[in-house]
């Protein structure tokens, strides 16, 4: 029904309307979410014109993008995959299949691991929709594609203004033949704290029924504790497979160190994840630490002790992490992740397409349509420019990774984060300070959210000057970021040997630290209750799982409505458009929803007005439209 607003109102248009009319008609100023969907595209479109993107400060404005070319498929039917397979067999008898099948697996992490690590996660679901066919199609051979979860819930609400269920939930329909593989953090599932567990469970629950099936669990302690509730909950809400991690630091060849993380460390941990009710055993080697002679050792060694699959995860910070898969996969190993070759290398995943050529007349050869992948890749090298602002500056391989250990999806973030406090001089300084902030924490698996614990406390440290001897010399009066004093209470949960009780003294000054699961203090959600205030809140307009997004991130979600009242929908805005704005007669066709386009040019824009205002002209469908936007500037 069409709701009137203050503009249509006759007493405000006769110019009878008295100075308490907007107490009396609130109603009357709600124009937002009575605007039809090809007006709030406008909206956004005008505003990007004017304001530019908040997201994207140094536009350079001489940048031109190629058209991604889709590749064609190679048959009009999706021949079955590995989600097939798992729906027939059953969990039991596919992770038999999985442990004898003797080729290699992959996954594929493009769509979720690969950008967050090269381009700060901001890969649009647009960009993946346009190609999700394609993989089906073309590439039924591949094992998992990891597309979800880890830092993309937060960045597609924050940043990319999207919903991420509905990324999932589109890229299912398009996909409905390969597994699809996401990142949970245990206790802190796709968040930076620890929640109450039966937001957790249920969180799972409808990721499965919303199209995931392999949760790769961690915690960022390697603690137990952390991951049993995830555990429990994919086994016994989901059909899907739950793979446990060990997260892999250090080297356990290196004799000059204190080995914490010593081999014996990494089998035991593996054999309790196995008992805990893991399906699949993931060597989560977020920083790309695992050198291959240890990889072949590692594997092997846990071939030996453990009965179920294994699952190898590392990023190309070194750029020797293929060697690193070759001893793997000849120790055994039966999955490994890689990137398509234009998305990966340096912080993210080791080159798809190269290892299927270095498996080529291997004895665990599996089959993949390599001109097919290559040209998917060549898809994403021209999707890729449009993030260019995000990419980090990284440009070879390190061997200096093997000192500071920090994860590749940190080392692309640290130095935008030091450049905004200013101290990005100091960086080199910053990856001095991560080591040391390290040992102070008593030598920690550092991976999201304890890496980024270790990295504030290395910016804190070097921000503020202070060496190692300083925070014991002057701890008693330095007051420490928050998160440093929450990981010292035990809100992340326990460390292998806790944490050194002197630091932690000096951090936590009188509080007592915990000592077991930091999720056991907090109460359960009443949903019902929470549903009530969220309705209270923002209407009926939103869906049980947009009310789990707000409960993990209350502001963003709110920042997120905020947005969607103004500017509506916009996953399908073409991303030069959603980031850059169009120039002055360019034109773009917006797909509102299957089968309903709109075609959109912009024409000019008027100078600013006495108010601050421009005018912004358009063509929609011909017609000639115009929008108010202020100038910010
Ligand atoms: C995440 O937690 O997002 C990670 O990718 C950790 O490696
Ligand atoms: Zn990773």
């Amino acid at each position: 029904a069409f709701l009137e607003n203050v503009l249509q109102n006759t007493t405000f248009q006769n110019g009878l309307a008295t100075v308490d009319f907007i107490d009396n008609h609130p109603e009357l100023f709600h124009f937002e979410p009575r605007m039809d969907r090809g007006t709030k595209a406008l909206q956004y479109m005008a505003e990007i014109i004017v304001n530019g993107n908040p997201d994207v400060p140094a536009v350079n404005p001489a940048i031109t993008f190629r058209t991604p070319v889709v590749p064609d498929v190679v048959q009009q039917t999706v021949t079955k995959g590995s989600k097939d397979r798992l729906t027939e067999m059953g969990r039991d008898k596919f992770i038999d299949w999985l442990k004898n099948n003797p080729g290699i697996q992959y996954t594929d992490t493009t769509f979720r691991d690969a950008h967050q690590s090269l381009l700060a996660t901001r890969v649009r679901t647009t960009d993946m929709l346009k190609v999700a066919e394609t993989v089906a199609k073309n590439h039924p051979e591949i094992f998992s594609l990891e597309m979800w979860g880890g830092a993309t819930f937060d960045v597609a609400l924050r940043f990319l203004h999207e919903c991420p269920w509905q990324r999932l939930q589109l890229m299912r329909e398009r996909i409905p033949n390969i597994l699809f593989q996401m990142l949970i953090r245990g206790s802190n599932a796709v968040g930076y704290t620890a929640y109450p567990d039966n937001l957790v469970e249920t969180f799972i629950e409808e990721s499965w029924k919303n199209g995931i099936d392999i949760f790769r669990i961690f915690d960022s302690l390697n603690w137990l504790e952390g991951m049993q509730v995830s555990i429990n909950a994919v086994r016994e809400r989901t059909g899907g497979l739950a793979e446990a991690c060990i997260c892999y630091t250090g080297d356990f060849l290196d004799k000059q160190r204190n080995q914490k993380f010593n081999l014996q460390y990494y089998i035991d941990l593996a054999k309790r994840l196995e008992d805990a009710g893991a399906h699949i055993l993931g060597i989560k080697d977020m920083a790309g630490l695992l050198k291959p002679t240890q990889a072949g050792i590692l594997v092997s060694e846990l071939k030996k002790s453990i009965n179920i699959p294994i699952h190898l995860h590392t990023h190309d910070t070194s750029s020797i992490q293929s060697a690193t898969y070759l001893k793997a996969i000849e120790a055994g190993v039966d999955v490994i992740d890689v990137a398509l070759a234009s998305m990966s290398g340096l912080t993210s995943q080791p080159n798809f397409n190269s290892i299927v050529a270095m498996m080529q007349g291997h004895e665990r050869e599996q089959h993949m349509n390599l001109h097919k992948l290559n040209e998917l890749s060549n898809y994403w090298e021209d999707v890729r420019e449009f993030y260019y602002p995000f990419e980090s500056q990284l440009k070879a391989g390190t061997a200096e990774v093997f000192d500071h250990e920090i994860p590749g999806g940190q080392y692309s973030n640290l130095r935008p984060q030091a450049r905004s406090l200013g101290l990005e001089n100091q960086f080199t300084d910053i990856k001095k300070n991560y080591v040391v902030v390290n040992k102070l924490f008593g030598d920690i698996v550092k991976v999201t959210p304890s890496s980024k614990v270790v990295g504030d406390m290395a910016l804190f440290m070097t921000a503020n000057g202070y060496t190692e001897q300083d925070i014991f010399d002057k701890g008693e009066t330095i007051s420490f970021p928050d998160s440093v004093i929450g990981l010292l209470r035990g809100d992340l949960g326990q460390t292998p040997g806790g944490f050194p009780e002197t630091l932690q003294k000096l951090v936590l000054k009188n509080e007592k630290p915990f000592t077991d699961r930091p999720n056991a203090h907090l109460q359960p959600l009443n949903l019902v209750k929470e549903r009530e205030k969220f309705e209270a809140k923002y209407g009926k307009q939103y869906s049980h799982l947009d009310l789990l997004s707000a409960l993990f991130y209350p502001k963003v979600f709110d920042e997120y409505h905020q947005f969607k009242m103004a500017f509506g929908e916009v996953y399908y805005v073409p991303s030069p458009v959603f980031f850059y704005g169009l120039k002055p007669n360019e034109e773009t066709l917006i797909e509102l929803a299957p089968g309903k386009s709109i075609l959109i040019k912009f024409l000019h824009m008027s100078q600013v007005d006495e108010n601050g205002y421009k005018q912004v002209f358009f063509k929609l469908n011909g017609q000639t439209r115009s929008i108010f936007i202020k100038d910010k500037s």
